[in-house]
């Protein structure tokens, strides 16, 4: 069940009429609950919003697949479970006959990048550094779909809806695209001519017959500068990523180890990337977030790598309770802290690696033993894989120890 609207709508009262048979009267209706809905998005703190039809996205079967062929997701195996749901609308749930598509701009205040080049510090994505948009957006789509039904049932209408915030298997990033909420960019975000990279999507499913809006052409023209941002080449060609090469993936959903290769060109990322959203020509327009709860925290900005190689589970979680980086639990943010510790040059830091090296999961200690074979002179590593490295017994971490010596 959804949950009523916050305050009556403040549109204009309907005429007075039967609203079933006459065709023209259905537009009307239509159109009606279209302005309504606009008009509730806008105030429910939605940037945008407009509406596809189930079929509106023909070409997603075949590149979804495309994708999963190569092994392009990695370890996400929930993208390939479902696959014929997610690449098409009509069958995850058949009686969907409009898909509303809704955008919040999460534009950040100032300089998203500053913070790369502080290598003493942790650099969090922009789309972390505050609460986690999938609770700010869930409970104003609940809110949405309430009053739209709500509103449809006034007209006559009787209709049924489902919300989506990357809660389902929905491809949302083709869906906003065809309703014509921007364009998938070369590096595979939706870009928006209004708020550049910077839009969180989000959908509602429903039965309800609205007017679609038409897709937005593609702007990108020769423009490659995403592609060559990428610090791992994640993004092999136009509109084709590697997920298992992305430094969002590698520092948010891969469970394993990060790939030796890869971990120099990670530098400061603790959590996620932005480097080719950043890059985007298109962000001259972008503004920042007007929604309280997507601005910034400042302590989030550029958090201390000392500060956070520090933490224990309980200060861990306080400090990023109600945010998205607490999702990936204390063992892989620890992971991530101490591959920027490695990359850091800062050897004040070898003490809080060292001290990790009797942390009980092995991603921990084998990122461990990798910053400290960085960080300390040759001599001294030699010292302490003889007194710690004999009693590892966890044969990937022993592979990390006998790098360290063969440098
Ligand atoms: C899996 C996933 C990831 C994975 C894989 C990324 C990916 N591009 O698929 C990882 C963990 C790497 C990731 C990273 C990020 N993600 Co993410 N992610 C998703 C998720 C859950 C599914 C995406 C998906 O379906 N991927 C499968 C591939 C096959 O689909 P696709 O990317 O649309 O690929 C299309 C293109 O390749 C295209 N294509 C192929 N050939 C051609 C040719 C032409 C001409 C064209 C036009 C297109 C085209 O067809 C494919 C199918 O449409 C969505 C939420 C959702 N449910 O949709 C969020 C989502 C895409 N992520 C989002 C964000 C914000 C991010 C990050 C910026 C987070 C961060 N700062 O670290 C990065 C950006 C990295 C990047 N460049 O993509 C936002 C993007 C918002 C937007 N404006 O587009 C989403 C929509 C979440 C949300 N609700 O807001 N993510
Ligand atoms: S998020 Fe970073 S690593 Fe991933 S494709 Fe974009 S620039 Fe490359």
């Amino acid at each position: 069940m959804v949950p009523a609207p916050e305050k009556p709508s403040e549109l204009p009262p309907l005429a007075g009429g039967s609203r079933s048979g006459r065709g023209d009267q259905s537009d009307l209706c239509r159109s009606r609950l279209l302005t309504f809905l606009h008009a509730e998005a806008a105030r429910l703190g939605f940037d945008v919003c407009r509406v596809a039809g189930p079929d509106a996205i023909p070409e997603a079967p075949a590149r979804l697949e495309a994708f999963l062929a190569e092994g392009r997701h990695g370890d996400m195996d929930w993208l390939s479970e479902r696959r014929d749901w997610r690449a098409d609308p009509q069958k995850l749930w058949p009686e969907v006959r409009s898909i509303i598509l809704l955008g919040m701009n999460y534009g950040p205040q100032g300089d998203e990048s500053a913070v790369l080049a502080d290598r003493s510090a942790g650099n969090i994505s922009v789309y972390a550094r505050h609460r986690d948009y999938h609770d700010v957006i869930k409970g104003k789509l609940k809110l949405l779909a309430g009053a739209l039904l709500a509103r449809a049932k006034a007209l006559g209408e009787a209709g049924e809806v489902k919300v989506f915030v990357d809660t389902a298997p929905v491809m949302e990033k083709p869906l906003a695209a065809a309703a014509g909420l921007g364009w998938q960019g070369k590096h595979t975000n939706l870009v928006s001519r209004e708020f550049g990279s910077w839009l969180f999507l989000a959908s509602i499913f429903t039965t309800l017959d609205l007017p679609r809006d038409a897709p937005e052409g593609d702007h990108c023209g020769h423009c490659r500068a995403c592609l060559d941002a990428c610090p791992t080449a994640a993004l092999d060609a136009p509109h084709k990523i590697d997920a298992r090469l992305c430094i969002s993936y590698l520092t948010i959903e891969a469970k394993g180890q990060v790939p030796g290769p890869l971990r120099e060109k990670i530098g400061n990322r603790i959590y996620g990337c932005d480097d080719c959203l950043a890059v985007c020509p298109w962000n001259k327009f972008a503004k920042a977030a007007r929604e309280a709860k997507l601005q910034a925290r400042a302590d989030l900005a550029a958090p201390p790598l000392a500060e956070l190689a520090a933490f224990d589970d309980t200060a861990f979680r306080a400090k990023f309770a109600g945010g998205p980086v607490k999702r990936i639990g204390f063992a892989r943010f620890l992971r991530n802290v101490l591959l920027a510790v490695g990359n850091s040059g800062d050897l004040s830091l070898a003490p809080l690696a060292e001290a990790r090296l009797a942390h009980d999961s092995p991603l921990v200690r084998g990122m461990a033993v990798w910053a400290l074979a960085r960080l300390l002179s040759r001599e001294k590593f030699i010292t302490l894989a003889e007194t710690r490295g004999g009693r590892e017994s966890d044969p990937d971490v022993r592979a990390e120890w006998q790098w360290g010596l063969s440098l």
